[in-house]
C-alpha cells in the first residue's frame, strides 16, 4: 500500500507529544514529530524518534497461551477459548471465596477507554473495589497532595505557565532525561529570557541541573524540612500576600506555628545545605513576580510523599503564586495516561470522575448511571497490600494488564513469591518478554502503540486521540476490546439473562459513556468526544457540554473546589524516610531514570542503539565511596539491602555525594541477573497515599572476587538469541545481556564467576552463539575453560566470545563495531591469552548524541580543540537532532577534563 500518515501521540512520558506515524497501512516505517500538537510543536526526544525501530516482533505476544499447570509450559490456544476459560476461572473464584478473591492491577500506560472498561469491569460486573494501578508507584502522592490542598486532583498549570515563569522551582525530577521535550521548552524559553531563575532541589546533580542557577543538593528525604524552611524565611521577610492567604486559604496559623521551628541554620543542618544557599532560594521565590513549581519522583515516592505534596503547595498558597501565568503548583506526571488513570478512578480508592469508592453518595451516582443495584463498599487493596493478599492466597485470581510488576514493585523477592504462588494469573501484554509473563497461566497478546485507538491525557490536562495507524500483529487485540469480550463472558455467569454493561462498538463508545459521569464535576470533559478532538485537537480539561476550547490555566478566580471555597495549608511535620544510614547498610540507594530508556525496557530493550548511552547496569557511587571499599571503576561488588542483594560493575560518579548510591530503576531480572533493582527497594508507603518509597533504601556494597569470566557479542536473531541465552546464564553470579550497535544489532552478554563452570555449559552457549562451528578462529583451552573464539563474515566480525580472561573485550567490541578485521586481530588470536597487542589500547567510548551517532570522546576532543556548543553541533552534528543530548554536552564543556569520569 502507499506511503501514509496517521497522526497519533508517543506512547512514553506525560508530555504527551504528538507524533506523525509514517506507514504503508501494514508496517511503521517512521515517527516525526506532529507540528501541529500543542505539547511538542514537532519536537521529539530521543525515545520518541526511535519508536519506529521498536517493532521487532520476536519480542511481541503474537498469540493467547494458556497452561492447564503451574509446572507446564503455555500452549497456544484461541482468543475464545482463552477468555471462556478465564471467565470460567473468575466465576468459580468469586462464588468460593467472594468478588474480593480477585483483583486487577493495570496501568497508566493504558488508554482513557481501557481503564474505563477496566473499572465497569472490576466495580460494576465483579463487584469489588481491587482494582489498583502501577500508578501507585507514580502519582498517588501528588493525588492526595492535590486533592487535600486544593479539593481536586487537578495540575493548574499549562506547558505556556513553564515558559512564562519568572522563577521555577524543579523539585525532585529530572525532566531533562524524563520529560525531555518540555524541558527543550525550558531551555528555549530561558535562552530567551536569561532572567528567569531555575532552582533545582535534587539529591544528585543531573543534566536538569545544566539549566539551574541554584541547585540545592539536599539530603535524601529532606523536602518537607526544606519547602518549611523557605517558608519561614518568607514569613520572617515579608515575602508572603497576607491578602491572598486571608481570601482564599484556611490553616494559616497552624502552619505558621509549625514552620516557626523551621530556622535556616535548623533546615541547613536536616537538609545537608548551606544557611546561604536555604536564603538565596527563599529570596528567588519570594521575589518573583511569578513562581512555578514542577515535581515529579523525587517528592511523590517517599513514605512522607503526601507532606512532601502539600509543604510545597504551600509556598505557592502563601505567596497568592497559583492561577496566574508563569505560577502554579505543577506536578509532572510519569506515564502518558497517567492523568487518564486519576480522570476514570483507577486506583483502587477512587471512582470515574474523580469520585472516592469510600464515599457512599459518589457510589450511589456511579451505581445509577451504570444502573446497577450498588457499588462494593469493601475498600480495595492498593498495589503493595494487593501483592501482599496474593502472596498469602488471598487474592486467588489476578489480572495484571500493561505493567510488568515482577520488575518494578518494590522488595522483588516477595512479589515474585507472590506470583508463584497465585493459582491463577492473567498477563495482558504487548510484550512475550517480560518478568511477568513467566508467570502467566493466561497470556493475552495485547496490540500496542500504533496499532490501537483512543484517548490519553498529558500533564497539563490535555486530552489528545490517539490513534491507530497499523493492525496489531499476530492475533493481538485492543486492551479495551479484550476487557469488553472477558466480561461480557463473565457476565453470563455472574448476570445471566440480563442485559449487557459491555456492548461497546469501538472506544468512542465507551467514550461517550464514560464522559457523562464527569459532567459537572472539575474536571468536566463532557463537551468532549473522538470527533470533536479530530476537529479543533486537543484540549485541555475542563471543557463542558457546549464549550469551545479547553481550559488552560485553573483557580484564577482564587475559589478552590473545597466545602469552603478555600485551599488548605497543611501542617505537617518533617518525618525522616524510613531506613537511615546505619553501620550495616551506610549507603543511601536512590534509584531514578536513563535518558534512553523506558521502564522494564520490553519496548526500549529492543532497540540497540538506545544502549549506546548507557551500556549496562551500573551503580554509580561517590568516588570517595569507591576508595574506602578498595573499588575502582568496573569493578564487580555486591550490593546488599535488608532485603537481597545484586552483583554489578560499580562507577565513579561525581553528580552523587558521598553517603549515596544511584542504580537505574531499569534493570529487571531479564537483563541483570537476581530479580533486578527494586530486589533492594522497600515496600514502606505513605500513610495516606500508599506510594511506597522507590527513592531511599540502606544499602551497603562490598567489592567480590569473581576472577573467571565471560563477555560475547552476537550480531542477529537478538531476540531469539536473548530468551535461548538468559537461562543459561543462572549459572553464574553476576550476568548481563543487554544490546549493542547501531545498524546491526547485537547481543551483548556479560557473565562471571568465583570458578570456572563445567565445559559443557560454555559449549552449549558457544552454540547459541554461533561459534560452534563454521567460519571461526579459536584459542580454547577448555580444561580451564578458557580461551576466545570469533566468528568472521565477509570480512566482518559477526560474533565473538572471551572466557576467563577478558582483557580484550573492548578493543574487540570496537573493531566489531567499526566492521574491522586486521592483521592485528588475527596475531593477537593466535597469542595465548591477555589484551591487545601492541595497539593502542582499549578504546572504551559511549555514545551521548544517539540521534547523530556522536560518542563522547568525540566530543571531548572537539572541547579540547577549544569548540564551544555551537561549534560541536556545527563541526560533529551531536545536538543537532532531538537535542536530548545537549544538557549532556553542556556538562562536559562545563566541567574540568577529568578522564572518563
Ligand atoms: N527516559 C525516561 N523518561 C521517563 C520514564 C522512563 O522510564 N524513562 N518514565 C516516566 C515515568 S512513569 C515517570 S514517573 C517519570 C519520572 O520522572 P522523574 O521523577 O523526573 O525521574 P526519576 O529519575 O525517577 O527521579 C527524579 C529525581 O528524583 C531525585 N530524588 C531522589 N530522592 C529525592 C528526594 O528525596 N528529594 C528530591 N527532591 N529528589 C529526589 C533523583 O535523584 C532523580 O534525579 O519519568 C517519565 N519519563
Ligand atoms: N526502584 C524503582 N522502581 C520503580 C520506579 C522508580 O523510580 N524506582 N518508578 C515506578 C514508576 S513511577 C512506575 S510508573 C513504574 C512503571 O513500571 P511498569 O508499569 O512495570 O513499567 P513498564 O515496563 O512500562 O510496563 C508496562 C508494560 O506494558 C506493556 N505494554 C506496552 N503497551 C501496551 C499496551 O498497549 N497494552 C498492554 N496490555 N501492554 C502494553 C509493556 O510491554 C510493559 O511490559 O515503575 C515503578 N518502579
Ligand atoms: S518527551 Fe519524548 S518520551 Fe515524552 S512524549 Fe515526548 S517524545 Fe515521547
Ligand atoms: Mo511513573
Amino acid at each position: 500500500m502507499a506511503h501514509q500518515t496517521t497522526a497519533s501521540t508517543c506512547c512514553y512520558c506525560g508530555v504527551g507529544c504528538g507524533v506523525l506515524i509514517e506507514h504503508d497501512g501494514e508496517q511503521i516505517t517512521g515517527v516525526a514529530g506532529d507540528p501541529a500538537h500543542p505539547a511538542n510543536h514537532g519536537r521529539l526526544c530521543s525515545k520518541g524518534s526511535t519508536l519506529h525501530l521498536t517493532g521487532d516482533l520476536a519480542a511481541r505476544a503474537l498469540h493467547p497461551e494458556l497452561r492447564s499447570g503451574k509446572a507446564l509450559p503455555r500452549d497456544r490456544t484461541d482468543w475464545d477459548n482463552a477468555l471462556d476459560h478465564a471467565a470460567a476461572v473468575f466465576a468459580e473464584t468469586i462464588r468460593e471465596h467472594g468478588p474480593d478473591s480477585v483483583a486487577f492491577y493495570i496501568s497508566g500506560q493504558l488508554l482513557t477507554e481501557d481503564y474505563y472498561a477496566f473499572n465497569k469491569l472490576a466495580r460494576a460486573l465483579v463487584g469489588t473495589n481491587n482494582i489498583d494501578s502501577n500508578s501507585r508507584l507514580c502519582m498517588s502522592s501528588a493525588v492526595v497532595g492535590y486533592k487535600r490542598s486544593l479539593g481536586a486532583d487537578a495540575p493548574p498549570c499549562a506547558y505556556e505557565d513553564v515558559e512564562q515563569s519568572h522563577c521555577l522551582l524543579i523539585a525532585g525530577s529530572n525532566m531533562a532525561y524524563a520529560h525531555p521535550v518540555l524541558f527543550r521548552r525550558l531551555e528555549a524559553a530561558k535562552a530567551r529570557r536569561p532572567e528567569m531563575k531555575i532552582i533545582v532541589v535534587d539529591p544528585r546533580r543531573t543534566d536538569t541541573c545544566e539549566l539551574a542557577d541554584l541547585h540545592l543538593a539536599i539530603l535524601p528525604g529532606t523536602d518537607v524540612a526544606l519547602f518549611h524552611g523557605i517558608l519561614h524565611i518568607l514569613l520572617w521577610e515579608g515575602w508572603i500576600d497576607r491578602a491572598w492567604i486571608e481570601a482564599h486559604t484556611e490553616g494559616f496559623d497552624e502552619l505558621k506555628k509549625l514552620v516557626r521551628d523551621y530556622s535556616p541554620a535548623a533546615v541547613a543542618d536536616i537538609c545537608g545545605i548551606s544557611v546561604g544557599s536555604l536564603q538565596t532560594c527563599a529570596e528567588l521565590i519570594g521575589k518573583a513576580p511569578s513562581f512555578l513549581s514542577l515535581w515529579c519522583m523525587g517528592l511523590n515516592q517517599s513514605t512522607s510523599g503526601s507532606a512532601k505534596n502539600s509543604a510545597l503547595i504551600n509556598l505557592h498558597l502563601a505567596t497568592g503564586q497559583i492561577g496566574k501565568p508563569g505560577a502554579g503548583p505543577f506536578s509532572l506526571t510519569g506515564q502518558p495516561n497517567a492523568m487518564g488513570g486519576r480522570e476514570t478512578g483507577s486506583l483502587a480508592n477512587l471512582l470515574p470522575g474523580h469520585r472516592e469508592a469510600g464515599n457512599a453518595g459518589h457510589r450511589a451516582e456511579v451505581a445509577d448511571y451504570w444502573r446497577i443495584d450498588a457499588l462494593p463498599e469493601s475498600t480495595g487493596l492498593t498495589a503493595i497490600e494487593l501483592f501482599e493478599a496474593v502472596r498469602i492466597g488471598r487474592i486467588k485470581a489476578l489480572w495484571i494488564a500493561c505493567t510488568n510488576p515482577a520488575q518494578s514493585l518494590p522488595d522483588q523477592q516477595k512479589i515474585h513469591e507472590a506470583l508463584a504462588a497465585c493459582p491463577f494469573v492473567v498477563v495482558q501484554e504487548a510484550y512475550a518478554t517480560t518478568e511477568t509473563c513467566r508467570y502467566a497461566d493466561l497470556l493475552l497478546p495485547a496490540a500496542g502503540w500504533g496499532e490501537k485507538e483512543g484517548m490519553v491525557t498529558n500533564s497539563e490536562r490535555r486530552l489528545s486521540h490517539v490513534r491507530r495507524a497499523v493492525p496489531a500483529p499476530g492475533e493481538a487485540r485492543a486492551d479495551w476490546a479484550i476487557v469488553c469480550d472477558f466480561a461480557r463472558r463473565l457476565e453470563k455467569h455472574l448476570r445471566p439473562g440480563r442485559p449487557s454493561l459491555f456492548e461497546f462498538a469501538d472506544p468512542a463508545a465507551l467514550f461517550d459513556e464514560y464522559k457523562q459521569l464527569t459532567a459537572g464535576r472539575d474536571l468536566d470533559l463532557s463537551g468532549l468526544s473522538h470527533a470533536l478532538i479530530d476537529e479543533l485537537g486537543p484540549q485541555q480539561w475542563p471543557f463542558p457540554t457546549g464549550a469551545s476550547r479547553g481550559t488552560p490555566r485553573l483557580y484564577a478566580d482564587g475559589v478552590f473546589p473545597t466545602a469552603s471555597g478555600r485551599a488548605h495549608l497543611h501542617a505537617d511535620p518533617y518525618r525522616a524516610p524510613q531506613e537511615r544510614r546505619e553501620a550495616r547498610y551506610p549507603l543511601i540507594l536512590n534509584t531514578g531514570r536513563l535518558r534512553d530508556q523506558w521502564h522494564g525496557m520490553s519496548r526500549t530493550g529492543t532497540v540497540a542503539r538506545l544502549f549506546g548511552h548507557v551500556e549496562e547496569a551500573v551503580l554509580g557511587l561517590h568516588p570517595d565511596e569507591l576508595r574506602r571499599r578498595r573499588l575502582a571503576g568496573g569493578d564487580l561488588a555486591r550490593l546488599r539491602s535488608r532485603r537481597g542483594s545484586l552483583i554489578l560493575p560499580v562507577q565513579a560518579d561525581e553528580s552523587i555525594r558521598p553517603g549515596q548510591a544511584f542504580l537505574p530503576m531499569h534493570w529487571g531480572d531479564r537483563f541483570l541477573k537476581g530479580l533486578g533493582t527494586n530486589v533492594l527497594t522497600l515496600p514502606a508507603c505513605d500513610p495516606l497515599s500508599k506510594q511506597p518509597e522507590l527513592k531511599h533504601a540502606g544499602v551497603e556494597v562490598e567489592k567480590v572476587e569473581l576472577p573467571w569470566q565471560l563477555f560475547a557479542l552476537v550480531e542477529g536473531d537478538v531476540q531469539q538469541r536473548f530468551a535461548e541465552l538468559r537461562p543459561l546464564l543462572d549459572g553464574f553470579a553476576y550476568a548481563s545481556l543487554t544490546l549493542a550497535g547501531r545498524e546491526r544489532p547485537a547481543l551483548l552478554v556479560k557473565a562471571a564467576s568465583a570458578v570456572p563452570p563445567e565445559s559443557g555449559l560454555l559449549a552449549r552457549i558457544d552454540v547459541l552463539l554461533g561459534l560452534d562451528e563454521g567460519p571461526i578462529l579459536a584459542y580454547d583451552d577448555p580444561g580451564r575453560s578458557v580461551g576466545k573464539r570469533v566468528r568472521i563474515e565477509n570480512g566482518r566480525i559477526t560474533a565473538l566470545r572471551l572466557a576467563g580472561e577478558t582483557a580484550a573485550r573492548d578493543w574487540l567490541k570496537a573493531l566489531w563495531n567499526e566492521g574491522r578485521t586486521d592483521a592485528e586481530l588475527r596475531r593477537w588470536m593466535l597469542a595465548p591469552l591477555g589484551g591487545p597487542l601492541g595497539s593502542d589500547g582499549a578504546i572504551k567510548d559511549r555514545t551521548v548524541c544517539s540521534c547523530m551517532n556522536v560518542g563522547e570522546a568525540a566530543i571531548r576532543a572537539g572541547i579540547e580543540r577549544g569548540l564551544d556548543l555551537d561549534g560541536l553541533k556545527q563541526e560533529l552534528g551531536c545536538g543537532t537532532g532531538c537535542g536530548s543530548c545537549v544538557p549532556e554536552i553542556r556538562r562536559l564543556l562545563a566541567r574540568p577534563m577529568t578522564a572518563n569520569s
